[in-house]
């Protein structure tokens, strides 16, 4: 997601890292690169430029060599600022809730709204069920320009078990009115109200929000961006701002080849919060923006916070409590085939290799074949394990030539594959170890 900065940003403090001493030289060489990855990014030259300037103030007066490692207190600074240019403490957050709670999702059209309205209702209920609450959440539509665009969120709210409402109406302004009666009656938590969008801010959109937003009157706009769109999506906003206005804004298709140029810029240009990412199709597919861990990221750091968080949401209690126990008879040496399988479909829960490894330090350049090999290795594995008896699983010197045959049978493979298998299975064991030490895992998959 951010990895085109985190691979340009990294290349340039290996070398940086590398130095006992640094001259001025190297520093104007490391900013020289810093701006570059910047450009590339499709971050606007200006902004690149008063990033760059805010680092060498905070480097200025400092004595760079009294630094056991002056690399490293360069990637320090350079990183501290990052995270205060991605959103100050003093910006707009999204949580803690006060409830009831009616949010108003605007946007161009084919930016994400639907989806996002689906995403954000979910991520609130999510959030609310860790704590053992439960919150009565519902969504609306007031789209009545794309065909079927009510329709999409009603499947999308059906899908993750929340509540909607389809009003009667057949305009936009009586819809609103009408929705808004009906989750004020049925005393709803919080109301999300989806808006049709146009292909470029006009006009009659904005006068649109506006009457929209004088029936729902919400506590927050949230702008609904397509990163992929750049510097445009900027301009964007800053035509929303300048209208109707908005609190915060989520910036969708960062699962895309998008280069980060508008997540980096966005607080810095607006002044306003990015309050969440949209990084895929999915529902559950949203992620807080938060600066210090954003910045950790791009700084080629990973983000073993928001990886964590994704582990434990990913498990149910349940399995949790396995996962804790083959990770255990692992550290102890008695891991089996069996517990291998479970820790394998652990793994799947998380997502695909690539997303996992966006979020591990250094991993970002992992290339996509890397990734593909490693997906099929783990595929094949699967199969293989599958296709096995309980006891063969737990003991694998049961396995001789006549059950070989029937396992590779079974699982499309061949003899030499489930040695193949069963050899690399010692290194296999180092697995869960694989959040601790990356280098092993790339290792794994390298092959
Ligand atoms: N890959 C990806 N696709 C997204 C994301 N958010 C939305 N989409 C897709 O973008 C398209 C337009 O989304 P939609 O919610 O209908 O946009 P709207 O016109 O603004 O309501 C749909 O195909 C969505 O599945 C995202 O974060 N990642
Ligand atoms: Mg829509």
């Amino acid at each position: 997601m951010f990895n085109f900065l985190s691979d340009r940003f990294s290349g340039m403090f290996d070398w940086l890292n590398g130095k006992s001493r640094l001259t001025q030289s190297d520093i104007n060489k490391a900013f020289d690169q810093l701006f570059d990855a910047l450009i590339d990014a499709d971050v606007p030259q200006d902004l690149a430029k008063t990033f760059l300037t805010t680092v060498t103030e905070s480097l200025k007066g400092q004595d760079l060599q009294k630094n056991i490692n002056p690399g490293h207190y360069i990637i320090k600074v350079v990183q501290d600022e990052l995270a205060a240019f991605l959103g100050s403490k003093e910006s707009e957050k999204f949580w803690p809730i006060q409830y009831p709670l009616t949010m108003m999702v605007l946007g161009l059209q084919g930016s994400g709204k639907t989806t996002t309205t689906a995403k954000i209702a979910y991520a609130i209920k999510e959030k609310e069920a860790e704590k053992g609450k439960r919150k009565r959440i519902i969504v609306a539509s007031v789209d009545y320009y794309r065909p079927a665009a009510i329709d999409q969120l009603e499947i999308l709210a059906q899908e993750s078990k929340i509540d909607f409402y389809r009003a009667e109406a057949n305009n936009p302004l009586d819809a609103a009115t009408e929705i808004m009666k009906y989750a004020r009656q049925q005393g709803y938590d919080v109301l999300i109200v989806d808006t049709a969008g146009r292909l470029h801010v006009d006009d009659v959109l904005m006068q649109e929000l506006k009457d929209i937003d004088k029936i729902v009157r919400p506590q927050k706009k949230i702008l609904v961006l397509d990163a992929m769109t750049g510097q445009e999506s900027l301009a964007v906003a800053q035509s929303f701002v300048s209208t109707i206005g908005f609190d915060g804004a989520v910036l969708t298709k960062m699962d895309s080849e998008t280069r980060a140029g508008a997540a980096f810029s966005f607080y810095y240009a607006l002044k306003k919060s990015i309050f969440f990412l949209g990084t895929g199709e999915k529902i559950s597919d949203i992620e807080p923006f938060i600066p210090d861990r954003i910045a950790s990221r791009i700084i080629g750091m990973g983000d073993f916070a928001t990886l964590i968080e994704k582990t434990e949401k990913a498990l149910s209690s349940e399995s949790k409590a396995k996962q804790e126990d083959s990770s255990r008879r692992m550290m102890s040496g008695g891991f089996t085939l069996e517990d291998f399988l479970q820790q394998l479909g652990y793994l799947q829960n998380l997502g695909s290799l690539q997303k996992i490894a966006s979020y591990l330090p250094g991993m970002g350049s992992m290339t996509p074949e890397m990734i593909q090999k490693g997906e099929k290795e783990l595929k094949k594995i699967r199969a293989i394990i599958s296709s096995m008896t309980p006891s063969e699983r737990i003991n694998v010197s049961l396995l001789n030539g006549e059950r070989k045959r029937r396992i590779a049978k079974g699982s499309g493979t061949t003899s030499s594959e489930i040695n193949q298998m069963l050899q690399k299975f010692d290194q296999i064991k180092q697995y869960a170890k694989l959040m601790k030490n990356n280098a092993q895992f790339k290792n794994f998959f390298k092959r």
